[in-house]
């Protein structure tokens, strides 16, 4: 989960332009580096992988915190002054855990009951967690070495019934000195969640892989379609009418703005009269669904020789839409460069759909959905 959510901390590029969330003086970020264009679906796995598994570990995740209940309610709190550090840890171990699992997936759920930011705490939270998780194995690393040593690793785990046992009491520990009957051998908690995870992973993968799985994708919001048929019939992350684009804004008067060492102004026809590459390309937002399509629109490499910029500069695009995040994104010199980089005017041989950002939308391949940007009103090629 760690290298899958810094690996979608680096695919946002925050060094460039304006794309930083994470306030870029406070930010821990050990691994930033250029985000490559290929393979187009990188973003696509790795956070798709995210938050996959993120919904997929929920029953580990719960099954943990039910088999240590009891000390996790111990009273008095602490006996000694070590055993109030080591809970404190441990408060911040399950704290984090759940902050991390509760915030990404009710954020996958396009629901944001919190006046936070979620990317910013979910991203501190990730070293929180990090952190705390690290200390509390370095703590049990005696428990674990003593129960390996006299118990072994497997053989508990598929003990039947009849021979589940405790394990030995320890003051201090997780068994209570005097343990009923058991009602359930690890094998079959073990067996539990793992069917639940199953369960849970069979109606979610389909949102990122897509094929007949799309159709079961019951958990993804976005997941399994569009409510439109047709070439432009792909899931929709905000519609037009919610970003308050209008189609007078984007009729006949449209021009793309464009500025390099020239300033040009030119209208859809004239986009469209240059020479038209066509790429099948995923569109993958950070939300975990992706979704592939043909585009088809100029390259943005030509589009930067055309406004006389520089091999080095970077792309600042801009959208129409008059309010909310990402009206402004900036792109890398390689991505530019990139041959499969679009302006896309049209998707699956028709006009993009004003919901899909018409009249021209950005595609790039192997960059996060939310830097797709929809409705373009300006393309800005500066020095970095
Ligand atoms: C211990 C568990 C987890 C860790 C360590 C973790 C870590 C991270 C990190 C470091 C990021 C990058 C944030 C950034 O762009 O600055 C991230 C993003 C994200 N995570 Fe997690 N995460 C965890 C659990 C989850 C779960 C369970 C889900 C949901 C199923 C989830 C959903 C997301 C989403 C949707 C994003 C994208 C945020 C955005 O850019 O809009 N995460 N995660
Ligand atoms: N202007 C603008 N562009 C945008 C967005 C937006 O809200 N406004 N959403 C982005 C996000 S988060 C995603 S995942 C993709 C989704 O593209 P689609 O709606 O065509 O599927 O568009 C991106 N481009
Ligand atoms: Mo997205």
């Amino acid at each position: 989960m760690l290298l899958t959510g810094l690996l979608s901390h680096a695919a946002y590029q925050p060094q460039l332009g304006r794309n930083a969330v994470v306030p870029r003086d406070l930010a821990l970020q050990p691994l930033l580096f250029g985000w490559p264009t290929a393979p187009s679906w990188l973003y696509a796995a790795t956070q798709g992988t995210h938050v996959t598994l993120g919904i997929t570990l929920v029953p580990l995740l719960l099954l943990k915190l039910w088999s240590v209940i009891p000390r996790l309610f111990a009273w008095p709190p602490a006996a000694s002054p070590a055993q109030a550090l080591e809970r404190l840890a441990t408060l911040l171990l399950v704290g984090s855990a759940v902050f991390q699992f509760a915030t990404g997936i009710l954020n996958a759920q396009l629901w944001y009951p919190w006046r936070f930011d979620f990317v910013v705490a979910h991203y501190y939270g990730a070293w929180v967690f990090l952190a705390s998780i690290a200390l509390h194995v370095a703590l049990k690393l005696p428990t674990i070495r003593r129960a390996r040593r006299t118990r072994g690793v497997l053989r508990p785990l598929i003990d039947d019934l009849a021979h589940t046992t405790p394990e030995p009491y320890e003051p201090g520990g997780l068994v209570t000195p005097n343990p009923a009957e058991p009602t359930i051998s690890r094998r079959g908690a073990l067996g539990l969640a793992g069917a639940a995870s199953g369960g849970l992973f069979l109606l979610t993968v389909g949102q990122s892989v897509g094929g007949p799985l799309r159709e079961i994708a019951l958990l993804a919001p976005r997941g399994t379609g569009s409510v439109h048929a047709g070439p432009n019939g792909f899931p929709i992350n905000k519609t037009a009418r919610v970003a308050r684009v209008t189609q007078a804004m984007v009729g006949a008067g449209w021009r793309l703005e464009l500025q390099g060492t020239r300033a040009l102004r030119l209208s859809r026809e004239h986009l469209l009269a240059m020479e038209m590459a066509t790429h099948d390309l995923p569109i993958a937002c950070v939300e975990g669904w992706s979704t592939t399509q043909r585009w088809s629109g100029v390259r943005l490499a030509d589009l930067a020789r055309l406004a006389g910029a520089d091999p080095e500069d970077v792309l600042h695009v801009s959208s129409l839409q008059p309010r909310g995040a990402f009206r402004q994104t900036t792109l890398s010199a390689r991505q530019v460069r990139t041959e499969q980089a679009l302006l896309a005017l049209r998707v699956n041989g028709v006009d993009l759909s004003l919901d899909h950002g018409y009249p021209a939308r950005i595609v790039v391949p192997a960059l996060p959905g939310v830097h797709c940007t929809k409705w373009v009103g300006g393309l800005t090629f500066a020095r970095a």
